[in-house]
Parts: C-alpha cells; structure tokens; sequence
C-alpha cells in the first residue's frame, strides 16, 4: 500500500441556463485544457473561500454575494507520484461582473449539450454529467500520465 501526500484544490462551476462557464487553461497544471476554475485551497482559508477567491482572480467574476454550493470530491492519482489531488468540486448559478481573461485562464460560455470534452481532462466526461443534472458526487480517478485513466470509481451521493 502507498501512503499518498493528500493536497486541496477547488474547482468551480458557474452555470446560466443551458450555458456553462470553462476557461482554457494558459499555463501550469492542465495547460491547453478547459476546466473549471480552481486551485489550491491556501492555509487559513475554508475551501469555499478558495473557492471564491481562484474564481475572481482566474476569471474577474465574483461569486461572494449569490452564495455557491458543494456538489462534489473527487480524488485523482498519478502513476509514480505521492502526491493525491483532492479536490472540492462547486457550482453556482449567479455572479457579479463579466468574465475576462486572466494570466491562467481564457473564460467562454459553452451549451451544456457540446461540451469540448476532446479538450478537457478525461475524466471529466464520466462525472459532468451528474454535475449537469445537479447531482452530488464522489469520484477517484488514477491517471498514467495525463491522458490515460487506469482505474476509476465514481458514485453519485445524498449529500456532504
Ligand atoms: P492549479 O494548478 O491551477 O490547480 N484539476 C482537475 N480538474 C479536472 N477536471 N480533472 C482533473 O483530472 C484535474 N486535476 C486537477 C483542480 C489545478 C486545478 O486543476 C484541477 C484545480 O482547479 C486529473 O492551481
């Protein structure tokens, strides 16, 4: 058995109507993949405030007034590494402010009917679409390197 160094991340969804908010992701961790926005959750702050805060700062948009909600955790693994991502996986359906590019991140709207999963990380097309029904969930996923997923597991849960 492995003993894994267990690290927190957030990732955020904000969701009008049929459309979805991704940013294509310019540089570090997932570069040239769209994703929710995200990152490490920083001592001294609760992972909704990270949450919040990488939203602003990736995205220009602010989620503090309209209130966000926990939908799920999901735990990803990478073949020969020690370290666990753990991340803590929001949505929200309102925002103040228009989404603007960042230095990490290029936000665009995309309908929840195509989504550019070829373009995303693959796991993301097993659990989106428990997020787009509004279901909470648990996944772990282990990857060899980043494109090749070598055991998953996903469950759809009551609450958290
Ligand atoms: P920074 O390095 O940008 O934080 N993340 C993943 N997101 C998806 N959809 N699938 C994965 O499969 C992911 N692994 C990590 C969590 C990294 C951001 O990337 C997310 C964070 O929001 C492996 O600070």
């Amino acid at each position: 058995m492995s003993t894994y160094t267990r690290k927190l991340f957030t990732l955020m969804f904000i969701r009008e109507g049929e459309k979805i908010l991704l940013g294509y992701k310019k540089r570090g961790f997932g570069q040239g993949r769209w994703n929710g926005f995200g990152g490490k959750v920083e001592a001294g702050e609760t992972p909704e405030q990270a949450a919040i805060r990488e939203t602003k700062e990736e995205a220009g948009v602010d989620l503090s007034v309209g209130g966000v909600e926990k939908v799920g955790e999901l735990e990803f693994t990478f073949e020969g590494e020690a370290v666990l991502m753990h991340v803590m996986v929001y949505a929200s359906g309102s925002y103040r402010g228009t989404p603007k590019e960042s230095e990490e991140m290029r936000p665009a709207w995309f309908p929840v009917s195509s989504l550019p999963f070829a373009k995303m990380w693959p796991d993301d097309r097993f659990w989106f679409p428990l997020l787009l029904r509004g279901a909470k969930f648990r996944g772990a996923f282990h990857f060899r390197g980043h494109d090749e997923i070598l055991t998953q597991k996903l469950e759809e849960v009551e609450e958290f």
